[in-house]
């Protein structure tokens, strides 16, 4: 039998077709004026992240301009930009955070 025509070997190549669906990184940008102890309350917060992690990150951002703050479909990675600009703004820093597929 062809594998065209063997029923199982059309369904794992249909399986290998299926596409996943794109990707966003949350990426934090620097600024001159937000403090540093907010942004890492921003990624414990918001991502999820240790005390740790979260310092290495904001300082990463701090050296570099900008650091990734984790990666999410679509509509998850917009939610987290909304909440994070949101939360900077309610607290009047200018703290910048995009969305960027991966
Ligand atoms: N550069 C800021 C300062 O010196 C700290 C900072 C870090 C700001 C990361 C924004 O995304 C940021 N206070």
């Amino acid at each position: 039998m062809s594998s065209q025509n063997n029923p199982s070997t059309v369904l794992e190549s249909q399986a290998q077709k299926a596409k996943l669906p794109p990707m966003y990184q949350v990426v934090l940008l620097n600024d001159d004026y937000t403090p540093m102890e907010f942004v890492v309350i921003v990624l414990q917060k918001f991502f999820g992240k240790g005390r740790e992690q979260a310092t290495q990150i904001m300082l990463k951002v701090h050296r570099e301009g900008k650091g990734v703050c984790g990666v999410y479909p679509k509509d998850i990675a917009s939610t987290k930009v909304e909440m994070v600009c949101g939360f900077a703004k309610q607290h009047q820093h200018p703290l910048q955070c995009v969305m960027e597929e991966t």
